[in-house]
This record gives structure tokens, sequence and C-alpha cells, in this order.
């Protein structure tokens, strides 16, 4: 077999690749697994039966649906983005260990000992630290590649780099347009749930209009390098610590993108803890989301007193004014989210999973996300996000 030129490799491929492009293993008895059970690419583990690396592997289209014709350098740009995160943020992301621009591939550490966090929360695991680090996370990743501490110079020679029309055409079709006009028909609804979505989604222009807004902010808005798609799905967590993975949405866009995910993804994992009964892990992902919270404005505000160099953007204003901004950007983006998944074709588990009354459910969802799009400045008035949950049973949007 021959590696000088891209085709897309199977099992038996990604052994002989290994053996012939690195010196990682000494022996050729390898065993090949592909794993990957996202919605875009291969994730292939190699193993001689102690040692073992990951080899992602990108094709023409996305596995999810042949729909979906992309480049396949996504890859290597997710590569990459993982190495520009890694500077600040090491101990959070996976060890890159080769990059392969010819067979479109990325060979990293193997993350067995981990477990996708989706999965262990709907097991019902708690990890006190996971606010703190998911917040640590945001801070580092989103302050640091802003024009308050990245060099204007080299903020736009990796923008450059992480440019990334076809995936954020996902984003912008799956996540700004599609939930709410269903026009290419790819929405997905219970016969209970079309007759709400129809009435408190598809009917409500001034939604749309907000939606129209937030939108454009996502097109043009090249605030900080962000991950693109940060939900529980792109985070491994063992007890002692979480890696966050998969950053292939990646590009320079709205810092509040990444936060409005994370937020998004806590309401789920909630929601699939109460209804199953699990109300000390409900309790704790509540506080998680006011560490995540938290942690994320005092490490981004320290990040920007002690880091920003330019005199024309060194005032404490201006650093609140930035913080605040990003915080409501998230509010809208959470809302986005929240409602994609549960009108999209892009659904989540945690809510297909859910047993007993899942319009329900549903519902108090779609109206929550409703009202934090509209109304995202409203927010402070509540004591918490779930505190507004609760009053969306059935009064607000
Ligand atoms: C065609 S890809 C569908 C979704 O999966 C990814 O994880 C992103 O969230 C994308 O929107
Ligand atoms: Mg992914």
């Amino acid at each position: 077999m021959n590696f000088d030129e891209y085709f897309l490799m199977d099992e038996q491929a990604v052994s002989a690749y290994i053996k012939d492009k690195t010196t990682l293993f000494e022996t050729d008895e390898l065993t090949v697994t592909e794993i990957g059970d996202g919605n875009l690419n291969y994730v292939f583990r190699v193993s001689d039966g102690e040692r073992s690396v990951i080899v992602k592997h990108s094709g023409h289209t996305a596995r999810i649906s042949d729909e979906f014709v992309l480049s396949t350098d996504r890859t290597i740009r997710e590569g990459h983005l993982i190495e520009a995160h890694s500077r600040y943020v090491p101990d959070l992301v996976p060890d890159i260990i080769l990059i392969d621009p010819v067979m479109k591939c990325v060979i990293m550490e193997d993350l067995k000992d981990y477990t996708i966090l989706r999965t262990a929360l709907q097991d019902g695991q708690i990890f006190p630290f996971l606010g703190e680090e998911l917040g640590r996370y945001l801070a580092e990743t989103l302050i640091r590649t802003s024009d308050f501490v990245m060099p204007a110079k080299e903020k736009k020679a990796l923008q450059k780099e992480m440019i990334n029309p076809e995936l954020c055409e996902i984003t912008e079709d799956l996540v700004y347009t599609e939930p709410f006009y269903n026009n290419f028909n790819r929405n997905e609804l219970s016969e209970d749930l079309a007759a709400v979505v129809e009435r408190i989604v598809y009917q409500d222009s001034a939604l749309k209009a907000a939606v129209a807004q937030a939108k454009l902010k996502f097109l043009n808005k090249a605030e900080s390098l962000i991950h693109g798609d940060l939900h529980s799905g792109s985070v491994f967590i063992n007890k002692s610590g979480l890696k966050v993975i998969d950053p292939e949405f990646g590009f320079f866009g709205p810092a509040g993108y990444d936060l409005g995910n994370i937020i998004a993804h806590l309401f789920f994992a909630h929601t699939h803890a109460s209804s199953s009964g699990r109300v000390e892990q409900a309790l704790w992902l509540e506080q998680t989301l006011d560490e995540v919270l938290r942690t994320f404005r005092s490490q981004a505000l320290s990040i920007l007193q002690q880091e920003t160099i330019d005199v024309a953007l060194r005032d404490a204003s201006i650093f609140a004014g930035f913080i605040n901004e990003i915080e409501k950007d998230a509010y809208i983006v959470a809302g986005l989210e929240i409602i994609r998944r549960i009108v999209g074709i892009a659904k989540v588990s945690d809510i297909t999973s859910l047993e007993g009354d899942r319009t329900r459910a549903e519902t108090q969802l779609l109206r929550f996300a409703v009202f934090l799009i509209k109304h995202p400045e409203q927010v402070r008035a509540y004591s918490s996000l779930f505190t507004l949950l609760d009053s969306s049973k059935e009064s607000v949007a």
C-alpha cells in the first residue's frame, strides 16, 4: 500500500499506514478497531496490546449523511486547532503525535482511560471539578485568542489557517436556519411535538428576527478561536480530569458560542437526570453551571487585566463589557442549541432516551430556549438559569 496519495482508509489500511509512517510500535501485530460514533469522521484505535493511539481520519462526506460533502482537510485543521489551544490548556486537550496533510489524518493520544461525558452523566456520575475545569478551558482558550491578548497580526495569520467555510455552513444551516424554517425538510418531530413547534417556533416572527440577528453575529464576529461544537460528546472525563476533543467545527467566531453550547448541554443532562429521578445529580448539575459561569467570569477578567497590552483596550469598563457581551451571546446560543437538538436532524441521546413524558420535557426546554433567544438581557433578573427553566413550564416566551 502506498500512502503518498489520499484514499479513505479502512482498518487494514490504517494498520499498514501506522507501520509505514511511524515508529510508534515495535511489533507488527497491531489491532485496529474503528470506534467512531460521531457524525463526521472515522476514529481508529491502534493497539499492540499494551500501548495504543488514535487515528482520526476524514472522508469526502459526513458519516451521518452523504448530503454533507466536505473537504478532507477538516481533520488537518482540527489537529492544528488542538495544537493552538494546547498552548493555553495543555492538560485539557489530547496530545497530538502527527498531522498528515496527505492522508488527511491526525494521530493522537488515546484517551482510553476516559469516558465520554454525555455517557458518564447519563450513568448518573458526578464530577466535582467539572464546572471549574470547563470554565478554565473557556476562559483560557477564548480570552487568550481574542484581540485583547493575541497580537493582531498573529491572530490574522491564525484566522487564515482556521477558516472553516464548510463546517461553518453546517452550523449556519443546522443551528441558525433549519430548526426555524425546515427549509431542507430535515427536521424530525413526533406528531405531538410538531404541533408545539408549529406554534412556539415556526409561527413566532419575533423569534425568527432574534435568530437572524444571532446568525449575523455568527457569520461576522471573528472574536476568538472557538471549539465550535462544545457539547458533552466532545468532552472525555474520568475521576481525575477532563479532555476536550473534536474541535473540527472550530474557527474564529463569537466567544459566546462555546459557552452557550456548554450551557445547553448541561440543561440536557439535567433534564435526563431529573426525568430519571436522580435528584442529587440534578442539583450538582445546577451547581456545575454556576461554577462554569463563575470561573469563566473570574478567570476571563484576570487574564484581561494581566495580559492586555494594547493601551487602547486596557480599561476596566471595556473588560466588563466584553465579558457581559460574551455571556449575553452565550444565552442566545444556548437557546439555539436547545432548539436545534430537539427540532433538527442532530439529536442528543439525553433527550431521545427519555422515558416518561418526553414531549413535556421537550416543550419546557423549547419555551425556555425561546425566552433565552428573545430576552437574553432579562436572564439577570432570575437567580439562576434553572429558575428560569422552572418558570418555563407554561408561562414565559
Ligand atoms: C452533519 S454534522 C451534524 C452535527 O454533528 C456535529 O457534532 C455538529 O454538532 C453538527 O451540527
Ligand atoms: Mg464532533
